[in-house]
């Protein structure tokens, strides 16, 4: 088999959590770009990004995103990815808003969706209104897969041209709402995309760790991160970012798949 090096994205601190749910939640720009560098000096190479307002409420304020890109990049070397998904809620030009910082990779989600009690909402409109975006200013998109319909979604879209050509693709299971994370259906998903498609899987919650484990041995790549996960095995909160990442490299090892680091990533995902 060819060399694949792992690609490790580390999902920060997300936009559904408070620190009531987990204490230990980075919510200042400082405290997101040290949990940031701890992530990529334990491994991982893309840090997918919210951000936080004064008030610790998700935010998608450009001079906040501008603050802690400024901050990250300080402290470390990684592939930035910007949330354009938001929080549950955030009108759609809020969630453009940070894409004129014009990051390295972008997010994109493939469909409107039940998350928890709220409504996720990716009308055709929305998706087509932030492709548009992210096209324009020469970011690279990672289409955002709930549900197996949304691959559906992506086959009709690249077919129309609604969505660029050119992407990488995040299967994220186990929403309540989506698609869990049962490995059976990892596979139907990654089943459907093109030979060559570039892939991640976020694991939520207690699909955290089978599916990365799986990812890993599958060839793909893995997003952990405290916006997916916050326990590191029942009952135990997770300590860190970098304790998540520290796992993977761990897992990955005894599997063979050396851990890429940005450059070797940046190649692979043609950034
Ligand atoms: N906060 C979720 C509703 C993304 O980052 O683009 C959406 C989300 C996806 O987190
Ligand atoms: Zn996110």
């Amino acid at each position: 088999m060819a060399i694949n090096p792992l690609i490790i994205t580390c999902a920060v601190v997300g936009a559904e959590l408070t620190k009531e749910d987990y204490p230990y939640l980075p919510t200042t720009p400082k405290e997101i770009a040290e949990s940031a560098r701890g992530a990529v000096e334990a491994g991982a190479s893309i840090i997918h990004l919210h951000v936080r307002d004064e008030q610790g409420k998700p935010s998608q304020r450009i001079d906040i995103f501008r603050e802690v890109t400024e901050k990250i990049r300080q402290r470390c070397d990684c592939i930035i990815q910007y949330s354009t998904g938001g929080a549950v809620g955030t009108p759609l030009n809020e969630r453009c808003e940070p894409l004129k910082l014009k990051p390295d990779m972008a997010t994109l989600s493939m469909g409107t969706m039940n998350f928890g009690p709220d409504i996720f909402e990716n009308t055709e409109n929305t998706i087509r209104t932030i492709a548009k975006a992210i096209e324009e200013n020469g970011v690279m998109p990672e289409l955002e897969i709930f549900d197996y319909g949304m691959m559906e979604t992506v086959r009709r879209f690249l077919k129309k041209g609604f969505i660029p050509k050119k992407f990488h693709v995040d299967f994220v299971l186990g929403v309540p709402g989506g698609m869990s994370g049962e490995v059976n259906n990892l596979i139907l998903l990654k089943n459907r995309l093109r030979p060559g498609q570039t892939w991640t899987v976020a694991g939520l919650g207690r699909f955290h760790l089978p599916l990365s484990a799986h990812a890993i041995a599958m060839g793909g790549h893995v997003r952990v991160g405290i916006e997916d996960n916050i326990y590191y095995r029942k009952g135990e909160f997770v300590k860190s970012n970098a304790q998540l990442v520290e796992r993977v490299v761990r897992i990955a090892k005894e599997l063979d798949r050396p851990i890429a680091n940005t450059k070797q990533a940046r190649e692979m995902l043609g950034l």
